[in-house]
């Protein structure tokens, strides 16, 4: 099967070997091709070399053109009203069409209210919304839990929400810091999200770990962690299959890989990283809730918020799970993804 070929390797590559000199003696007879068979072990593609050079990061207020000229304008609008000061019901309206959320529109509001800034509503609002918003280091990198053993990262959501491009992001990012990352083609449903995230592992000049379709993902995920530790690569990143939150099996097959995880690097404790496609809105929530439920999430995702005019949902998910925003993602090229700043964000919304 042609899945099975290896590459071959580009000019520079770390592995390339010296081609054969011509034989002088005379050319055997070929032996017949051997029919070819899906073979039992796993296909490290080799990573061209050096790493490309990724491109700046996008201005986040760029990224965040829509949000901020949907909801945040009205917003803004509303709250740079006359001395009289805001229509309060407005406010909370326009939060909750912001993808805020009722229960929370209406805390933020309340809060907001009682403040009685004298810097005015917007300052209020805007120290309410930033409330929402934990601190954390925005800094924050992977890290290998396990001594001498690579740090770990499971991408998880539901189908479509950005799982593979922001591993291709991701990749890209880390790669372009030296790290030595490793992918693993872990959603084994479909053939062509095997070869999506070769696209991307080739852009970012990083090996893949590959099983054939159709086969366990847990196997991919261990046959990868073998292969980092045996290279000495310091970050595992892990697609998987996107899926429905309210599929009892398919949730089960997610916790079966994370427990493989545990397996094979006990103690290594993966980040899990849940991708949220910003433009759901609200119903993002649920799905938030049930991920976590089943495997436990430490960060989040929030990717397309380059094509959302209703932002709100990145102050609504944090606390529905108590898990912290990493990144956001702001379109479809590799840099576009931004580590998650609160302070940035909220002053990119309301500048
Ligand atoms: N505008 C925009 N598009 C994005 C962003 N992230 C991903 N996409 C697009 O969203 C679509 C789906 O992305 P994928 O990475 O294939 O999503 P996935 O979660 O891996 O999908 P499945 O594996 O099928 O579940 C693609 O067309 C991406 O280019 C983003 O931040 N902004
Ligand atoms: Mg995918």
């Amino acid at each position: 099967m042609f899945f099975w070929r290896k590459k071959p390797a580009e000019p520079g590559a770390f592995d390339a070997e010296p081609e054969p000199e011509p034989a002088s003696e005379p050319e055997p007879t070929p032996e017949p091709e051997p029919t070819p068979e899906p073979a039992p072990e796993p296909q490290l593609e080799p990573a061209p070399e050096p790493a490309p050079e990724l491109q700046p990061a996008p201005d986040l207020a760029i990224g965040l053109e829509r949000t901020r000229g949907g909801f945040m304008a009205r917003l803004r609008g509303l709250l740079g009203g006359g001395p009289e000061g805001p229509s309060w019901d407005d406010v909370e309206e326009t939060l909750i069409a912001g993808d805020v959320g009722a229960g929370l529109a209406l805390e933020v509001v309340e809060r907001a209210r009682q403040r009685r800034d004298p810097a005015g509503a917007e300052s209020a609002v805007r120290a309410e919304l930033a409330a929402l918003l934990a601190p954390r280091d925005v800094a924050w990198r992977p890290r290998p839990s396990v001594s001498g053993g690579p740090a770990v990262v499971l991408v998880v959501g539901v189908n479509g929400t950005g799982k593979t491009t922001t591993i291709g992001k991701l990749a890209a990012r880390y790669r372009a810091e030296g790290r030595s990352i490793l992918l693993a083609a872990a959603d084994t449903f479909r053939a062509a999200a095997i070869d999506q995230l070769r696209i991307w592992a080739d852009r970012a000049g990083v090996p893949v770990v590959a099983h054939a379709p159709g086969a366990d993902p847990g196997a991919v995920v261990f046959d990868a962690l073998d292969a980092a530790v045996a290279r000495g690569a310091d970050l595992v990143i892990a697609d998987t299959a996107g899926r429905l939150h309210t599929k009892s099996n398919l949730m089960d097959e997610l916790a079966k890989v994370r427990r493989v995880i545990d397996k094979r690097l006990p103690g290594a404790s993966p980040e899990t990283l849940f991708v949220l496609d910003a433009t759901t809105g609200q119903n993002g929530l649920a799905q938030a809730k049930a991920f976590h439920e089943a495997v436990g999430l430490t960060g989040i995702v929030l990717t397309k918020l380059d094509s959302t005019a209703k932002g709100g949902i990145v102050f609504a998910i944090e606390g529905s799970i108590g898990v912290p925003v990493r990144f956001v993602g702001v379109g479809e090229r590799a840099a576009d993804l931004v580590p998650f700043d609160p302070e940035a964000f909220v002053a990119a919304l309301f500048a």
